[in-house]
């Protein structure tokens, strides 16, 4: 069969996929603001922190802000359990192709050049090769992208893959609809979302 081939093409996300952007953020916002109310990680409700932060108190979302966008957040952030593991098996993984596709903060100064580091310093040179850095993820053509924002919208309508939702603390309650799937963790059984898309096409 001809198109059996094709490899199939993996798009994963980096923050709330492979690298634990909420828990950092909370972390630093304690540490910085040790009096200012919070919002815990089981409490996370929407893709924007500063969103949340803000209707706690305006001036909380500022706040929040100033720790993501400081020098050194990204290039510190920890892996995700078990992501490194499985983008390295993945890798390997006969027939497949694997990008690491990221968008970059729009006070880009520290972000960019920390994902690459980052990238580098967790997973090695041939994954510096395969970032993909784009504040609009629909024009990238792939199979399946694993991501955790909860919808991903862009100048594509009908975008060419299919989003598998990566569950983080803020997507955790958020309703999927049906055909829609989720990975839970690195944990569960992502192999068998690569191979179920191999059978569809
Ligand atoms: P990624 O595309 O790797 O998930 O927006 C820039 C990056 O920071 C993007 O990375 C998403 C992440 N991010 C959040 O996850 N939550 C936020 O509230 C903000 C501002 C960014
Ligand atoms: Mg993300």
């Amino acid at each position: 069969m001809a198109g059996a081939a094709v490899p199939l093409r993996v798009l994963v996300d980096m923050d709330g996929v492979l690298a634990d952007f909420e828990g950092a953020v909370l972390r630093r916002f304690v540490s910085r603001f040790p009096g200012e109310p919070r919002v815990e990680l089981a409490d996370r409700r929407g893709f924007s922190v500063r969103d949340q932060y803000c209707s706690l108190r305006e001036d909380l979302g500022e706040k929040v802000a100033s720790i993501y966008e400081s020098p050194g957040f990204f290039l510190e952030l920890d892996p995700i359990p078990g992501a490194l593991e499985a983008m390295q098996e993945m890798i390997r993984m006969q027939n497949t192709e694997v990008f690491i596709c990221t968008s970059p903060l729009r006070k880009y100064e520290h972000c960019i050049v920390e994902k690459y580091k980052w990238v580098e310093k967790h997973l090695g040179p041939e994954f510096v090769d395969r970032i993909i850095l784009t504040r609009d993820k629909t024009v990238v053509s792939a199979d399946l992208l694993f991501d955790d924002k909860d919808t991903i919208r862009g100048a594509e309508q009908n975008p060419s893959w299919e989003h598998i939702l990566v569950t983080c603390y803020h997507n955790s309650r958020f309703q999927l609809q049906p055909p829609r799937r989720r990975l839970l963790s690195w944990a569960d059984d992502w192999k068998g979302i690569l191979e179920s898309k191999r059978r569809q096409r």
